[in-house]
């Protein structure tokens, strides 16, 4: 029995072509990875992984962590990883909830991590640097460079990403091999991945943005990447000369368009700039047309489903759309009162069905069944399907914000803040920002006599909470507006403040 994803990763004939770069001009071939993922393949085996043990991973960016990756799906094990920004007191949640069998941290955050794991039951720590070093490498160094991989299943898992709720805490992801082989095939396809394309790779690897989309489907393809470290505006300008596709979030076209370097002809041996994670405002869509005679092709997904819909590759991009559902996914808006499925133009909630869609969420088999409605998931995201087939998303059903292309629920920061001394009640909203796109904005009501301002606030979140979820302002109110059902109007408070971040 074959490995479901790896093989559907393995694209025929690229073995001697360049797969990764990185800034230093370090190049690996697909050969090479092939050998570099066996010997972390056997490395973790000795370690103790067996199929099904979830390995957990909170590392900088680096190849050595992509190998890790696709090592861990090779030895049959399940990937997931946790983004570098999270907290000790959030990496003990998810190591709790995951009993992974390894995690893998930086060297310098061991002290402080291997006791948190050791209390949650996990057996093995071991390290990897930015620079790619640490004990898990000099293992991987002394072993074999060739493995079997360990069969897998069309719907055996392949990773586990978390997820925040609008209640309670994080709830796991699990994606299949079919998930993330389908999602990857299906890209590639409606993007036109070829061997010849070299991705400009600038966002981080703990989410299935930078992971899945840009990675899977490169493998896929038998493309090629720029590996860099994180986003930097003007490397990437630089590279666009030797590229042809770049994936990023909102905020990265923001940034790059205040670039005067940004010019048609810095772009022009460009053949693909992709948006998503978060909505992409018509204005920057007309910027970039206008900077570069590109048409930034926006699409959209979710962790619990890969990609769900893309512009189209041919025909018209349309700004302030999504696109048409890939191939193999269904797409369906629904009335959220009576679950009916609406016509051309309705705005109602987003359903969708397809190979992309998840198993449901680690160990909580309440919360899966409700987020699925007669076998649709239900995405949380307000649409419609416009006469021509491009699916608009409207709003948002669930309470979250996305800064900069990360999500922040603000449940989470609400729980935090009504915590501390002094605090009544607190609404957490997303006003709209220049950069980020949302700027995170924590609404308290505090104590007469409560001594707290809004540093006070912040600082006492800092060790708490990853610092992209801290609100950036904190707005003091003797109380928050409330519906006669009692329920914290926020809406009001959004359109009260909309003018806070000048955005
Ligand atoms: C960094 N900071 C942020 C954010 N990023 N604050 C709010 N929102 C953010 N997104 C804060 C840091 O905490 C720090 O604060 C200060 O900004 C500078 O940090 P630095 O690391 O230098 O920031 P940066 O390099 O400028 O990062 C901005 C960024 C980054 C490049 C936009 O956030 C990024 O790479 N975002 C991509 C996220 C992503 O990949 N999302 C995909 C999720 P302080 O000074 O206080 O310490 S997958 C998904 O959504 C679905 C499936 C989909 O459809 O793709
Ligand atoms: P995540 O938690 O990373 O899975 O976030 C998924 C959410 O990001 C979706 O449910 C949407 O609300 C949002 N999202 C992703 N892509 C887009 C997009 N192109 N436009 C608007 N929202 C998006």
């Amino acid at each position: 029995m074959p490995n479901h994803l790896i093989d559907a990763l393995r694209a025929p004939g690229a073995a001697a072509r360049a797969f990764i770069e990185t800034p230093d001009g370090t190049v690996l071939t697909f050969a090479e990875a092939e050998r570099r993922t066996a010997q972390y393949a056997h490395a973790l085996v000795a370690l103790g992984l067996k199929p099904g043990d979830r390995l957990a991973l909170q590392v900088e960016k680096s190849v050595e962590a992509v190998f890790v990756y696709l090592a861990t799906v090779r030895a049959g094990g399940v990937f997931l990883p946790l983004n570098t920004a999270y907290t000790p007191p959030e990496v003990a949640y998810f190591l709790g909830d995951a009993q992974p069998a390894i995690f893998v941290c930086d060297p310098a955050a061991e002290v402080a991590l291997a006791p948190i794991a050791a209390a949650q039951g996990v057996g093995q720590v071991v390290t990897l640097d930015g620079e790619g070093q640490g004990t898990l490498r000099a293992a991987a160094d002394a072993c074999r460079t060739s493995f079997a991989d360990v069969p897998r299943r069309p719907d055996d898992l392949a990773a586990l990403l978390y997820t925040s709720g609008t209640t309670g805490r994080s709830k796991g992801a699990m994606l299949t091999h079919a998930n993330l082989a389908s999602n990857a095939q299906a890209l590639v396809e409606a993007w036109r991945f070829t061997a010849d394309d070299v991705l400009i790779h600038a966002l981080p690897i703990f989410h299935t943005h930078g992971l899945f989309v840009a990675i899977n489907v490169t493998l896929a393809a038998g493309s090629s990447m720029i590996f860099l470290p994180k986003f930097d505006p003007e490397l990437i300008l630089t590279l666009m000369g030797r590229a042809s596709v770049l994936m990023g979030v909102p905020t990265f076209y923001v940034r790059l368009l205040k670039s005067p370097n940004l010019t048609a002809e810095a772009a022009a041996g460009m053949r693909l700039f992709i948006s998503g994670s978060a909505p992409l405002l018509a204005e920057t869509h007309r910027a970039w047309r206008a900077a570069t005679s590109h048409a930034i092709l926006e699409r959209y997904g979710m962790t619990e489903t890969g990609m769900n819909t893309s512009n189209p590759y041919d025909g018209a991009r349309l700004a302030g759309t999504v696109g048409f559902p890939l191939p193999g996914v269904e797409l369906r808006v629904v009335a959220p009162e009576s679950g009916e499925a609406l016509g051309a133009g309705e705005i109602g909630m987003i359903e969708v069905r397809g190979p992309n869609v998840f198993q449901g969420y680690w160990r909580m088999p309440e919360k899966t069944a409700a987020e699925f409605h007669d076998g649709w998931f239900v995405t949380g995201d307000l649409g419609l399907i416009g006469p021509d087939g491009y699916v608009q998303i409207v709003g948002r059903g669930k309470d979250l914000v996305i800064s900069g292309g990360y999500n922040v629920y603000p449940k989470e920061i609400e729980t935090e803040i009504d915590a501390l001394p002094g605090v009544v009640e607190s609404a957490v909203i997303g006003l709209p920002h220049p950069d980020f796109g949302e700027g995170v904005t924590a609404v308290v009501v505090a104590r007469p006599d409560a001594a707290l301002d809004e540093k006070s606030v912040i600082d006492a979140l800092e060790h708490r909470l990853a610092r992209y979820k801290l609100p950036k302002r904190v707005i003091f109110l003797d109380d928050l507006p409330r519906n006669t059902m009692g329920k914290v109007q926020k809406n009001l408070l959004r359109e009260q403040y909309k003018a806070m971040f000048g955005g």
